[in-house]
Parts: structure tokens; C-alpha cells; sequence
């Protein structure tokens, strides 16, 4: 890395003593395409990223089964039509290693390579009010400067393991989902594997395991709801139909309220008759995707009584495909209503525990007491195993910034301004952080989430562009617009069933002190409502922005 240059000019000529106009944090999909946005402003820009290799979330997540649950081709960028031309999909839901391909493909497209340096874990990052600039300081405490830091951290980087007693005394292989060993297989044959976490990830993992495993127990706190899949490969005429489409498919992705191809069906379910209902849900079931989630009749997202009715015909198939009542009422959430979480999608994943050498163990009913060196003991048995896996989820929006100790204006840190809830303008900025950029950070619309990433990033661009253009070195939110952004976003909660339920988009981690309560650290108002309140203050001189 360079080193700080300690020059006091803050004129846009001093921007020449800085190492950089644009540090990045992250080579995730935000990362990657704010450096090309970066770069095609003609601004020196690079990327610093702790991990071996580019791809964030799909380089992290590598657990077998690590796959899509939105369609490819809607799951996508669409900024570069050389990438809509020359990639073809192969499965309806990308596969983890083919993403991982896709990225490079974009990145070798954008022949930006050279501009991410790898293997760099930034510690602190610093503005310095004398030259209104950044500086980053890494793990071996080298320095770069820039005048503006855009964190591209990805809001589920923050692995956490479980606040189990002995997690550091299992003896055999242990593995958290994100942390997925790169340097060799693992190999679950003839082996007895234990997975802790039955959410997005944990279901897709469970179900490769499965394949091979010897015995696997599946350590279950919350059942979560989740429905078929049906994925498939995509055949080169297919390829061909959905290339033709992508108009279509994308102006769909940009228009509805989440960004994906479906939308809320406008009809209520509880004034629509129970066999035109039924047959909906029936037919979205035979389909692929998040169809019978997102699509679903508006009120099962805000009236209980309408989201019972879903939840009761949901808990029914599950019924249908489990042998034994029992285990069946188990796996049926109990807690919480289908959709008020994330819906993670499945392939045969219910009749997996009629199987002898799969066993499901509620932890509500039998608590894990301890972790040993070769077993989960629980209160009533202690379940030998080979290898552990936790899928146990994230510290999610917030926990990537702890990691980082940012110092703003006067030195104030991001944790002790967010201690008691994320404060942002737009989800983009945070008062007392000048020239900062966050990217799908707290706040921030999201839902299908390139499509967000390409919003977030495009708005960045075109308020970094004016500002250099009007040679302005300093930009930041007044605290008016931060009180208004953070009641608007306390707003866009109200009503919703998601609201009042414990999940990481409800920002509650069990496993992370403080953080076992819900808070309002997500953006549940949705892409269009977020892009109309960018569009506003853009249009209004970007109201409530102080800049010099
Ligand atoms: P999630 O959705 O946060 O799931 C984590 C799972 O781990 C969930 O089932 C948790 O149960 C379980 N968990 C966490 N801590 C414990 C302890 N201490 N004991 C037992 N079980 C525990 O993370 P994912 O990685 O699956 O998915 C994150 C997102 O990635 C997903 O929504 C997609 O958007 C992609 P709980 O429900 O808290 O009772």
C-alpha cells in the first residue's frame, strides 16, 4: 500500500497528493461495480479486500448447495450489455461456482483486475479534516488516502458461531458456512455430520450433505418455511428465449416494488374466494422461485388473519411429504408466519427426514448444553459427530462496521453514533462521516439485490461526478436529514408482519451481546419507494447534503 501523504491542501489540485480520489472497501458485486462506475468518471480509484480472491459473498460462501434462490437472469447486473450479450446462464438458480465465475467475467470484461488489491484487511479508516480526505490503515498498518471511502461490506459478511459453551473444544472438522475451507474438499462420506441453523443456508446445505453423508443431525431452533425450488438447467435455445426477454425481464426487475419479476397479487386473499386462493397458491407451488413468496395476495404481508390462511395451506404440503406427524409438526414454523422471514427455497428437503440416517433434534425441546471435543450434548444425549457445521448465520448490516473502526469528524467513531441504532441519510451517508459512501448499508433500499446495488452505486456516481465537477471537496448529511431519513425508515416499518419477528432483517443476532432485541437496521419500504426519495433530494439540489 502507499503511504499517508500529509499534504494540507484541500483544493481539488491537493486531491493530487492523495493516494487515490476513491478508496472501496469490499470486491463484492457492490465493490466491483462502483470501482468500473469509479474508473469511468475517470477518477483513480481501487478496491482493498481482505479476501484471497474477488466475489464477497459468493467468494465466502462456498458451502455445498451454495446456490441462487432468485431466477439467474433477474439476479443479475445489467449495466453492461457486452455481459447481457456474451454470459449465459446455466442453471435457473446459479450454482455459488458459477456466480463466482460470472463476477470474474465481469471484472476481466471491465479489465479492472488491477485496481483490487486482494489479501488487505482494513482496520481503521480515518477522515482527516485538514485535507478532507480518507485514510485507510490495513492489518500491517500500511496507509492509503483518498478523498472519498465507498464501503462496499455487504450486508451478510459477519459470520457469528453460537453462543454455545465449547464451540473451540470440537476435536473434529468444524466449519461455519461462510468460512468454507478453499484449499481442500470436504468430504462427508461415511461420516456423521452435525449442521446447527436451519435458515437459508442451512436448509441448501442440509440437502447436499445429505447426498453422501454417512448420518447427519440437523440441530433445529426455529423451523423456517420454506417451499420448492425446482430448478433446472438451461438449455442453449432456452439461453437464446431469455436473452430476447431481458428488455422485459429487466424492465420488470426495475419496476416492482422488491426489484424482482413478480409482484404482489393485488387482490386481498381474505376477499378473494378460498378455491380462486388456493388455486393461486397451488400454482405458484408448481413453479420455480420466489414466486410464492413475492407474489403472494398483499395482505398475507400485514394481516395476520390473512397470513394465516397461507401459512395453514403451506403447513399442510409439509404435512403431505413427512411421514411421521410428529417430525412434521416440528418442521412447521410455529413462531412466525410464512414470508415475515426470509423464504428460503428447497429441493426434497421435508422428505429427507423420513430417512433413518437423517435425524432432526428441536433444541427447544432438548437444549444444546455443550459442545465437547467429539459431540453435541444436548439434555438428553450427547450426539457423536465427525464433522460440525454451523450455519448459524451473521451479524448482518451493522457487524461489518464494527470491525472496522471508523473515525469521523473529531474523531467521533461509526459505533458510538450507531451504538443505539444505525443514523444515515438515504442509507448512503451518516452524519459526522464526510465524503463516506455506504453501499446496501443499513437503511438502504434493497430487495433483488444487484438491481439495488446498481441503484445505490449509479446515485453515488452521478453526486460524486457533480461534486468534482463543481470542485467541491466536502459533502455530508445535516442533521435534519438524518432525523427525517431515520423516522422515514421507522415508518416503512409499520404494519408489516416481518416487523415483529426475530430475524437478521430485524437485525436480532442471539449470538451477539446487545443484539438479542429487534432493531430497525433494514429498509422494508422497497426499491421504488427508496429510488423516488433518492430522486427527490437529487432533484432538490441534493436537500439536506452540507457541502463546501
Ligand atoms: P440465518 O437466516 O440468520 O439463519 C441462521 C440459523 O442458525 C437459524 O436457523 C438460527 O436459528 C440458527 N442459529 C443461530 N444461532 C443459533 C444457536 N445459538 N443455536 C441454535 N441455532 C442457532 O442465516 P443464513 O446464513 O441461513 O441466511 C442468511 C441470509 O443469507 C438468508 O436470509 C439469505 O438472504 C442469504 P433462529 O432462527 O435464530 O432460531
Amino acid at each position: 500500500m502507499g503511504e499517508l501523504n500529509g499534504s494540507t491542501d484541500t483544493s481539488p489540485e491537493g486531491a493530487h497528493s492523495l493516494d487515490y480520489d476513491v478508496l472501496i472497501i469490499g470486491a463484492g458485486l457492490s465493490g466491483i461495480y462502483t470501482l468500473i462506475s469509479m474508473k469511468q468518471l475517470g477518477l483513480r480509484a481501487r478496491i482493498i479486500e481482505r479476501g484471497c480472491g474477488p466475489g464477497g459473498v459468493w467468494f465466502w460462501n462456498r458451502y455445498p448447495g451454495a446456490r441462487f434462490d432468485s431466477e439467474s437472469y433477474t439476479y443479475m447486473f445489467t449495466f453492461s450489455q457486452e455481459v447481457l450479450d456474451e454470459w449465459d446462464w446455466k442453471e435457473h438458480f446459479s450454482a455459488q461456482e458459477d456466480t463466482l465465475r460470472y463476477i470474474n467475467f465481469v471484472i476481466d470484461k471491465h479489465d479492472i483486475r488491477p485496481d483490487i488489491q486482494l489479501n488487505t484487511e482494513v482496520k481503521s479508516a480515518r477522515y482527516d479534516e485538514a485535507t478532507r480526505s480518507w485514510t485507510l490503515a490495513d492489518q500491517q498498518g500500511k496507509r492509503l488516502s483518498a478523498r472519498f471511502l465507498i464501503n462496499c461490506l455487504g450486508p451478510l459478511t459477519s459470520p457469528t458461531l453460537p453462543s454455545i459453551p465449547g464451540v473451540a473444544d470440537f476435536k473434529g472438522e468444524a466449519y461455519h458456512t461462510s468460512r468454507w475451507p478453499q484449499d481442500h474438499p470436504v468430504s462427508f462420506e461415511d461420516k456423521r455430520v452435525g449442521i446447527i441453523g436451519t435458515g437459508a443456508t442451512g436448509i441448501q446445505t442440509i440437502q447436499e450433505v445429505a447426498k453422501t453423508a454417512g448420518h447427519l443431525t440437523v440441530f433445529q431452533r426455529t423451523a423456517n418455511w420454506t417451499a420448492p425450488l425446482r430448478n433446472s438447467t438451461i438449455s442453449r435455445d432456452e439461453m437464446t428465449a431469455i436473452r430476447a426477454n431481458y428488455p422485459e425481464i429487466i424492465h420488470k426487475c426495475k419496476t416492482t416494488p422488491m426489484g424482482f419479476m413478480y409482484e404482489a397479487d393485488p387482490r386481498n386473499a381474505l376477499e378473494t374466494p378460498a378455491n380462486e386462493r388456493e388455486e393461486l397458491w397451488e400454482t405458484h407451488y408448481n413453479q420455480r422461485g420466489l414466486i410464492k413468496w413475492v407474489a403472494n395476495f398483499k395482505d398475507i404481508f400485514t394481516n395476520q388473519e390473512a397470513n394465516d390462511l397461507y401459512s395453514n395451506w403451506m403447513a399442510n404440503k409439509i404435512r403431505a411429504r413427512v411421514n411421521d406427524p410428529f417430525i412434521a409438526e416440528k418442521l412447521i414454523p410455529k413462531t412466525h408466519g410464512f414470508g415475515t422471514r426470509r423464504v428460503p427455497l428447497e429441493t426434497g428437503y421435508y422428505e429427507l427426514f423420513n430417512r433413518a440416517d437423517v435425524k432432526l433434534v428441536d433444541v427447544n425441546d432438548t437444549p444444546i448444553k455443550r459442545i465437547t471435543a467429539g459431540a453435541v450434548e444436548t439434555t438428553v444425549d450427547a450426539i457423536e459427530l465427525d464433522i460440525l457445521i454451523y450455519a448459524t448465520g451473521f451479524d448482518a448490516l451493522t457487524g461489518s462496521y464494527e470491525e472496522i473502526d471508523y473515525y469521523g469528524e473529531g474523531g467521533v467513531t461509526l459505533n458510538d453514533l450507531w451504538k443505539d441504532g444505525p443514523l444515515t441519510y438515504l442509507g448512503l451517508m451518516a452524519p459526522g462521516f464526510p465524503n463516506m459512501f455506504n453501499i446496501l448499508g443499513p437503511h438502504q433500499g434493497t430487495g433483488n439485490i444487484p438491481h439495488a446495488i446498481e441503484y445505490a452505486v449509479g446515485y453515488v456516481t452521478r453526486l460524486v461526478k457533480h461534486l468534482t465537477e463543481a470542485n467541491i471537496t466536502y459533502v455530508v448529511p445535516d442533521q435534519q436529514g438524518v432525523e427525517l431519513w431515520t423516522k422515514h425508515v421507522f415508518e416503512c416499518t409499520k404494519g408489516l408482519l416481518s416487523a415483529n419477528v426475530n430475524s437478521w432483517m430485524t437485525g436480532y443476532n442471539s449470538n451477539k451481546k446487545g443484539k438479542a432485541q429487534r432493531r430497525v437496521v433494514r429498509y422494508f419500504g422497497g426499491l421504488v419507494k427508496f429510488r423516488e426519495q433518492c430522486e427527490d433530494v437529487a432533484a432538490n439540489n441534493y436537500r439536506h447534503l452540507v457541502v463546501k
